[in-house]
This record gives C-alpha cells, structure tokens and sequence, in this order.
C-alpha cells in the first residue's frame, strides 16, 4: 500500500503593495512556499508593479480614491484576488486601512510586514517614533491580518540594535535587511500550513509533523 500522503498543492499567493516593492523582491528571490500570481496595488504608478510586471507576474492596480468607501475599496481587491483564485495574500508595504470587509474575507491567510516591534509602534513613521523615544532595540513584525490595525497574532520577528548616530532613515534602511529575512520565512509557514493559533500566540509546527499523522494513520 502507498502510504505516502499526496504533495500539497502550492499556494497561490497574491501581494498587495504601495511602493518601490522591495519585500515584494524579497518574496520572489526566496522560496515562500508558494507561487505569486498576482501584484496589486492602491497607486497607480508604484514602483513594485513594474518590478512585478518584469518578472511576468500579473498585475492590477485600483485608485482609492474613486471609490465612495473603504468598504467599496475593499470589496474591488477582494474581487481581484479571488479572480485569480489567490490562497494567501501578503500586504508588503500595502498602505491603506482594511476593513472587516477584506479582513473577515481572508481571514487566517492574511499577513503584514510591519516595520516595528509590535505591540511598539502600531501605524505609522514607526522609525521616527522609535527613535525619539530612545529605545536600544527596533525592528519588524510579520503578523496575521485582523480587523485591528497592526495587532494580529504575531508569526515572526526580527531586531536590531539602535546606535547613537542613527537616523530614521539609517534605521529604516536596517530594518529593512531583516524585513526581507522574516517576509519570506513567514509566508513560507503560512502556505506550509504550519501556524498554530492560539489567541494572540502562533507556535510552529515542525515540518513532517502532519505528514507523520498521515503516514502512521494509514498505516492503522
Ligand atoms: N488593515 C487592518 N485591518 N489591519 C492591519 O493590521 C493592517 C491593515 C492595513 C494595512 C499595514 C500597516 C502597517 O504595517 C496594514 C495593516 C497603513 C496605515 C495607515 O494609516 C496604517 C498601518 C498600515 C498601513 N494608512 C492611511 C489610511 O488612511 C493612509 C496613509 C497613506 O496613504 O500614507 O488608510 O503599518
Ligand atoms: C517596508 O518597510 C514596510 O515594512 C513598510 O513599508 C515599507 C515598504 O517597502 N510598511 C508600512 O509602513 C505599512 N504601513 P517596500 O515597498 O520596499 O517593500
């Protein structure tokens, strides 16, 4: 008897940015687990859509503006994604608000990069903040997507020390380095089906765990 458990099939991820998209790069170079099939953003002329379009990705683009409500907004990128039946969808330097429309619609395959500590620094200019409070450590945060602005269940992690001669843009650009570490590392998890959620708390399963399960339940 084959007791071998067929292949998962590959997640079908879609990225949602505003800007120069270099998670989005970060995502392509490294193995996430899955396939992006499509690059969407609010601006119209973000440098991450050309990148992406380079690359033979798909792309969509819809203003904000010309919509009555962020609820609206919101339904039209829902619309695009399931159009190309997206999985997972990463917002990787993605700019504006969700509501509950999109966030309850991919609700467990929804993830943010966020350039912080969190719970430090929720919103924005996090660098500037960071600094002006004088803490020894920053950072990034990669988490699931809920309904509450940058406090979903936090996946992964990364610091890095604050110097004396640091800037917002010196500490941004650190920052950085690591956000392109943890990004890949945590829509791999994601499409691995490997998160556990417990409240706020994510553990990760070990690879093969599930696949163990399998072997030795067909095995009686
Ligand atoms: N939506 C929900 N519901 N939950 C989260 O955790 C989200 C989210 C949408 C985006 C990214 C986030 C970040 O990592 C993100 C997380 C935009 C703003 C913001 O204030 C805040 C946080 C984040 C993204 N946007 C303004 C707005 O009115 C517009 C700002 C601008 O265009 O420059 O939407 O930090
Ligand atoms: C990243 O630093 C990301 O963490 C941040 O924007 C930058 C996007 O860079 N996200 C937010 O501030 C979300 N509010 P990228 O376009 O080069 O990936």
């Amino acid at each position: 008897m084959n007791t071998m458990a067929a292949p998962a099939t590959r997640k079908r991820i879609g990225v949602l940015i505003s800007g120069r998209g270099s998670n989005l790069a970060a995502l392509l170079r490294n193995e996430c687990g899955g396939d992006v099939v499509v690059v969407g953003s609010n601006k119209l002329d973000a440098k991450g859509l050309e990148l992406a379009r380079d690359a033979g990705i798909d792309t969509f683009a819809v203003n904000h503006k010309q919509f009555p409500s962020r609820e609206a907004f919101d339904q039209s990128l829902i619309d695009e994604l399931t159009a190309r039946s997206v999985d997972v969808v990463v917002l990787a330097g993605f700019m504006r608000i969700l509501t509950p429309v999109f966030t309850d619609h991919f609700a467990g395959c929804l993830i943010n990069i966020h350039p912080s500590l969190l719970p430090s620094y929720p919103g924005l200019d996090t660098h500037a903040r960071a600094l002006a409070d004088g803490v020894k450590l920053h950072g990034c945060t990669v988490h699931l997507v809920t309904s509450v602005l940058d406090h979903g269940p936090i996946i992964a992690q990364a610091a890095v020390q604050v110097d004396d001669d640091d800037t917002a843009e010196t500490l941004a650009a650190k920052v950085l380095v690591q956000e392109h570490q943890i990004l890949p590392y945590a829509v791999r998890l994601l499409c691995e089906d490997r998160l556990q959620v417990d409240g706020l708390r994510v553990s990760i399963r070990s690879v093969g765990a599930g696949l163990g399960r399998a072997v030795s339940e067909a095995a009686g």
